[in-house]
């Protein structure tokens, strides 16, 4: 494991930075799961469409239609199971979480984040997840960005962090309801990811 500093944002919400780095092997790992489910821009229960493309490894992926908001356990747009969690993305998972205050982290879900240049994440909790008590583990790989932290209520004014690629952001426990989003993306160039940014989010959602 690498060694990281546990800079904390908020009670219970603590920034590793560099942890996840060097992220190449997660770019490539990525690129593997695209192929088999790719990414897409999800409709919101509201009518929207994400600014954010998505898709999903592990046992449950995280998606959005008119419905609403759920974990299923087949991609809707081929019909298969996600791609498995790659062995790494857990290990990384679990460490990070343990480094942020809450060991015995297994992620049954890791939903991949697509950002380009102009999308955005507004404030927003994750919340479709069954047992509050394990906490949400956030990689950011690629551009950097704006991470916002609202804390209880989506109104007032957020904390910022600037995340970077490798950078790991954990929160749980008091923090798991936070409020939080990320601010639109400024066009860049990165070397592991050219002009994106990638987040992957675990989350044990059953
Ligand atoms: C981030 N992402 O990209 C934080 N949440 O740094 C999120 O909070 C997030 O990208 C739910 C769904 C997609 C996300
Ligand atoms: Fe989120």
């Amino acid at each position: 494991m690498a060694e990281t500093t546990a800079i904390p944002i908020a009670p219970e919400v603590t920034l590793l930075r560099g942890h996840a780095a060097p992220t190449g092997p997660l770019v490539a790992a990525i690129g593997r799961i695209a192929a088999q489910a790719p990414f897409r821009q999800l409709s919101t229960p509201g009518g929207g469409t994400m600014s954010v493309a998505m898709t999903n490894c592990g046992p449950w992926g995280w998606h959005s239609d008119r419905r609403g908001y759920r974990y299923v356990e087949l991609d809707p747009l081929t019909g298969a199971r996600w791609p498995p969690m790659p062995a790494p993305f857990a290990r990384l998972a679990r460490e990070a979480a343990a480094l942020g205050g809450f060991p015995g982290f297994e992620p049954d879900a890791c939903l991949v984040n697509r950002y380009v240049p102009g999308a955005q994440m507004g404030a927003h909790r994750d919340w479709d997840e069954l047992d509050k008590r394990f906490p949400i583990v956030s990689v950011s790989i690629g551009l950097p960005a704006a991470f916002l932290w609202y804390g209880a209520t989506r109104r007032g004014r957020p904390l910022v962090t600037l995340v970077e690629d490798g950078d790991v952001v954990v929160w749980g426990g008091g923090a798991r309801a936070g409020f939080h989003g990320v601010r639109k993306l400024q066009a860049g160039e990165h070397p592991a990811t050219g002009a994106l940014r990638y987040n992957l989010t675990f989350r044990r959602a059953k």
